[in-house]
């Protein structure tokens, strides 16, 4: 008989005990104990390291939200340093030189097509797209692609290639093709001294006149790094088959190295 009355004073008090775990949870949001977040940010496409000397880095939520984290060398925590909304779930995040200053930004963009250049030390916008001028942004890098030494954001949007001034909202190129490509990437892969735009679905096109140059037969992967992974001099293509095996394309030879 007694328990009935415990259950009634519990159930009462739940609101109360609710209440006060509350500020609790919120404290610990601040406080996340990650010793080593080069591991996460390695992982995430909405996640960067900010630069290599601090311990700091930006990631983005599906809630849409932008944290910078820093941590704290003496106890290994890491602490919100900053935060802002970007109003949609956050697909991915570069830190890099894009307005021209020398200094670098962040780029972001979300689920929704928008793109923002931000600046790091204030989170703040230096410029984005007005709502609706992409429906969707597959990926994008930043590269100074026509040479003028002042950087490009070379994007897959709308199923095309598309490339925006660093500096401003400003188009400077979309291409009449359609590319169904997930990642691009732009790096001299053909050893000429001019670099190329590289889709992830086997495409190479020069960087500075958008000509495709050549096609590889299948894709280069659902991921692709460039970089010189055998000291040739020459970059190579690194990904995946679609089996899951590791595949090297050496642009400059039109062939695969390794698989
Ligand atoms: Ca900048
Ligand atoms: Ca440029
Ligand atoms: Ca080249
Ligand atoms: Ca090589």
């Amino acid at each position: 008989m007694a328990r009935l009355p415990t259950i009634a004073v519990i159930l009462l008090l739940l609101p109360a005990v609710v209440i006060l775990l509350l500020p609790a949870a919120a404290a610990a949001q601040k406080w996340v104990n990650i010793s080593y977040p080069w591991a996460f940010v390695e992982h995430h496409r909405a996640a960067e390291m900010i630069d290599d000397t601090t311990d700091s880095f930006v990631f983005g939520t599906e809630r849409g939200i932008l944290y910078v984290m820093e941590r704290d060398r003496a106890t290994g925590r890491l602490q919100t340093k900053r935060q802002r909304e970007v109003w949609a779930p956050v697909k991915e995040i570069r830190v890099a030189e894009v307005t021209g200053d020398g200094r670098n930004d962040l780029v972001v963009t979300t689920r929704r097509g928008d793109l923002f250049v931000i600046g790091l030390g204030n989170l703040e916008d230096i410029w984005r797209t007005a709502e609706g001028y992409f429906q969707s942004i597959e990926s994008f890098t930043v590269a100074d692609v026509d040479g003028d030494t002042k950087p490009e954001i070379v994007l897959l949007a709308d199923d095309h290639l598309v490339i925006m001034s660093g500096e401003q909202v400003s188009e400077e190129f979309r291409s009449t093709e359609e590319y169904t490509a997930g990642q691009v990437l732009v790096a001299d892969v053909d050893n000429d001294g001019a670099d190329e735009i590289v889709l992830n679905t086997g495409q190479v096109l020069d960087a500075r006149f958008r000509q495709l140059e050549w096609t590889f037969e299948r894709s280069f992967g659902d991921h692709m790094d460039i970089f010189d992974i055998d000291g040739d001099g020459n970059l190579e293509v690194v990904g995946t088959t679609p089996a899951g095996d590791v595949q090297i394309v050496a642009v400059d030879q039109q062939a695969v190295k390794w698989e």
